[in-house]
């Protein structure tokens, strides 16, 4: 029997997966959040799950320790996408990548003026592609959380990060002032598998985009009534 490896991480990249797994038939048998089990099995025989931090998916993935992937645009563009097949925007753990500053910062004017602002984010590739396409001069600080802290206790004059609700932002006296790009997660498949393992794989990618579909249906009808 031929059988799958599916990488994700816990938190709301596996909130917003569960019900997309369950419309393709997986359901796991463990749950993550309490189990510390790392290889959780499925009700398929032929399907396992793995349990990595978010911004390992992809490189699972990239080396066929996994077969496919669940993972953020914002992990995927940081990540580079070698070894990927990117099939499916799977519409999940949607928000925006953005640039935030001090409420009592005048960014505009800091562009206007072509000053050189420190830029903290876990974000480096994306962060520098930003400002070098509006030819802006930036030093970035690699930070590994909780960027909202710096701009607040002067590491960073702006920061780039993902931004939901906007609660994070409101909380520290923070605005976003800049949208980079939307953010959701990706359906990713290591190339080599989809090759070798295609009789299991396709019709598994075809269900997951039949129920992103229904899935978004469904979505656009609660905004509509
Ligand atoms: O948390 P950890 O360091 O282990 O890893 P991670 O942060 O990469 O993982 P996780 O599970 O937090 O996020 C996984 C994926 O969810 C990300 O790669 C994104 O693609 C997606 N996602 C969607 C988000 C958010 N929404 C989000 N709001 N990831 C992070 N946030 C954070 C944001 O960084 C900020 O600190 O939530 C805060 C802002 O939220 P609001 O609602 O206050 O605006
Ligand atoms: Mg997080």
């Amino acid at each position: 029997m031929t059988s799958i490896t599916i990488a994700l991480s816990k938190g709301r990249i596996f909130d917003e997966t569960a019900p997309l797994l369950k419309a393709v038939g997986v359901v796991a048998l463990d749950n993550p959040e309490t189990s510390r089990k790392l290889i959780l099995a499925t009700n398929r025989a032929d399907v396992w799950l793995i349990i990595v931090r978010a911004s390992d998916v992809p490189t699972y993935v990239q080396y066929g320790a996994a077969d496919i992937g669940i993972a953020g645009k914002d992990v995927l563009l940081e990540h580079g996408g070698a070894g990927l097949y990117q099939p499916l925007d799977l519409n999940i753990a949607c928000c925006r990548m953005m640039v935030a500053v001090r409420d009592s910062f005048d960014y505009e004017a800091a562009v206007r003026q072509g000053a050189r602002l420190r830029v903290a984010t876990k974000y480096l590739h994306t962060a520098q592609e930003h400002f070098a396409e509006k030819s802006m001069h930036v030093d970035l600080i690699k930070l590994y959380g909780s960027m909202e802290l710096a701009p607040l206790v002067g590491l960073a004059d702006a920061i780039v990060d993902l931004v939901s609700s906007g609660h994070t932002l409101n909380a520290n006296q923070l605005k976003a002032v800049e949208e980079i790009m939307p953010v959701s997660a990706r359906l990713i498949i290591n190339q080599a598998a989809l090759k070798v393992k295609r009789k299991v794989i396709q019709p598994m990618l075809e269900a997951f985009s039949a129920a992103t579909k229904k899935n978004s249906l469904v979505r656009r009808s609660k905004v509509t009534t």
